[in-house]
Order: C-alpha cells, then sequence, then structure tokens
C-alpha cells in the first residue's frame, strides 16, 4: 500500500469510526432516556390542572367539582397573584389563566381516570396531571456560563435558547468512555489540563520502542497521528496541535465537563484521538499563493 493510500485509508476509517460511534451514542440517548425518565417523578400524584371553557357557570363548575370527590380548588390566577404580588392581569385573563383551576383529589383516587372524565366533560378545555418539571443539570466549568452554543441566556447579546439545548441532553446523560471521536484538524494539544483525562491512548502499542506492537501500520502510535508535518516533511507519531485550532474543536466535543475547570464539552466523557491533517491543506495553499515582491 503506497503511503498516499494508507493515509486515506487511515483517514477514511477515522471518519467512518467517528460517524459510526456518534450514531451510536445517539442510539445510547434514546435507550437511556426512557430508563431516566421512569426512575423519575413526572407528575404529583393527587393534583389535576383543569381549563374551564369560556363562560362556563359557577354552579356548573361546582357541580364538577362534587361528581370527582375534588378537596380544594385553587383558581391559578390567585396563584400568580400570590407568588408574583404584581402579576400582568391583562395579560394572563386574556390567556384564559383566570379559567384555570389546580384541583386537589383523594390520593386514593385514579387520577388518570379522573383526567379522562374531566376531558369527556363539554364544560372542559383541557386537563392534565401537573406536570413536575426537573432542573437541568449544569457542570461547574469556569467558563460553561459563557458557552451560549450550548446554553444560550443572550450573556453576549443574542436570541435567547438559540443553542443546542445541552443541559436539557445532559438531564439525560452526559455521554460515556466507550465512544471514541477522531478529531481530523490541526492535531489536539493531549496534554491540556481539560482534555488529557479524555485522549485516547492505545494500549496495544508499547511507546517508543521503534517496533509497530499492534501491527495497525503505524510504528510508536500511542497517542493518534501526524500525518502532516511541516518541520520536517515526515508523518510521525506526534499528533500535538499546530496552531490550536485542532484543541478548541476538540473541547466543543468533549472536554472533561463538571471539573471546575476550564470549559465543557458537549459529551464530557469521550474519548478523543488526536488526527493531525490540517496543515497540509494550510502548506497547500501557501505554495498556491504568489510570491510578494
Ligand atoms: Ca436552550
Ligand atoms: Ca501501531
Ligand atoms: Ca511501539
Ligand atoms: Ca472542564
Amino acid at each position: 500500500m503506497t503511503r498516499m493510500t494508507r493515509r486515506m485509508a487511515v483517514m477514511l476509517m477515522a471518519t467512518v469510526t467517528a460517524f459510526v460511534l456518534s450514531v451510536a451514542l445517539a442510539g445510547a440517548v434514546m435507550t437511556t432516556h426512557g430508563d431516566d425518565m421512569r426512575s423519575k417523578k413526572e407528575f404529583v400524584d393527587d393534583e389535576i390542572l383543569v381549563k374551564f371553557k369560556p363562560g362556563t357557570r359557577a354552579d356548573v363548575i361546582s357541580r364538577i367539582h362534587s361528581r370527582l370527590n375534588v378537596r380544594a380548588a385553587k383558581n391559578m390566577l390567585e396563584r400568580f397573584r400570590e407568588l408574583d404580588g404584581k402579576p400582568r392581569m391583562g395579560f394572563l385573563k386574556k390567556r384564559g389563566l383566570d379559567r384555570l383551576q389546580l384541583l386537589k383529589i383523594p390520593k386514593t383516587a385514579d387520577l388518570h381516570a379522573v383526567v379522562r372524565e374531566l376531558k369527556d366533560d363539554p364544560n372542559v378545555e383541557y386537563a392534565e396531571p401537573n406536570f413536575l418539571v426537573h432542573v437541568e443539570l449544569e457542570p461547574n466549568d469556569r467558563y460553561f456560563s459563557e458557552l451560549w452554543g450550548l446554553d444560550n441566556t443572550g450573556q453576549t447579546g443574542g436570541a435567547a435558547d438559540a443553542d443546542i439545548d445541552a443541559p436539557e441532553a445532559w438531564d439525560i446523560q452526559t455521554g460515556s468512555d466507550d465512544v471514541l471521536i477522531a478529531v481530523i484538524d490541526t492535531g489536539v494539544d493531549y496534554d491540556h489540563e481539560d482534555l488529557a483525562p479524555n485522549t485516547w491512548t492505545n494500549f496495544g502499542e508499547t511507546p517508543d520502542n521503534g517496533v509497530d506492537d499492534d501491527h495497525n501500520g503505524f510504528v510508536d502510535d500511542v497517542k493518534g497521528w501526524d500525518f502532516c508535518k511541516l518541520n520536517d516533511g515526515e508523518d510521525d507519531n506526534d499528533p500535538m496541535d499546530d496552531m490550536g485550532h485542532g484543541t478548541h474543536c476538540a473541547g466543543i466535543i468533549a472536554a472533561v465537563g463538571d471539573n471546575n475547570k476550564g470549559v465543557v464539552g458537549v459529551n464530557w466523557h469521550a474519548k478523543i484521538l488526536p488526527i493531525n491533517g490540517g496543515m497540509a491543506a494550510r502548506k497547500m495553499r501557501w505554495s498556491r499563493s504568489p510570491t510578494p515582491s
């Protein structure tokens, strides 16, 4: 196999590996999502939110309460007044919150049956359990609050929630070190304090003995491979970053999360496989530029 063919084969393999593992991660997310959702309490056992249709008379509502053995009914507009003190009553009334009630039913009642009965009532606009909203997981990394792409609160003046909803995803899971992601870029600073724990190590290779111990075609490839070294024009086994871009991208992908340091990656635990493939492109671009006179 020629050098170029070997390069292309390895690069292709790394790209395919990253893709396959990304798909595997997505599958893992879907698998664990259901488990986590089941392990959390999703709603209050004896409370129902019901919104009556406009014009429903008070005596009709009272009869419904009696029929369903409702123990207490709270008007949600009053609840907002209690919480806020100065709620925008016009705004809330326009959205019909004066017709929304929080019902307390007996703990022994079948909540879903009561919800179904309310939904079947012609005076009811909608009825549902009082669903609980869980606090999303946020890491303690120093610069997390600046990473608007992960969670945009408008901190840099941009549109709030123009982001990838990372905290919502982390509430389901924060990733796995079973996932290996090849970063084909300008190399990766594998000694960086926020990347080193998440950098792949080739345990099949004995370092610095001049032997390709794992027979993969690369000698002493313990941390990855450098296909584009400018200094000597040769490939070598040191994929240290030449300019910073690859390290930046590796951090976005899998900087260690919740370690009180630096930033946080989308995946807190995935393994990064550093591949320096970026400097060749820069070298070719420069070589085609006219020489200044
Ligand atoms: Ca968001
Ligand atoms: Ca090897
Ligand atoms: Ca070796
Ligand atoms: Ca970190």
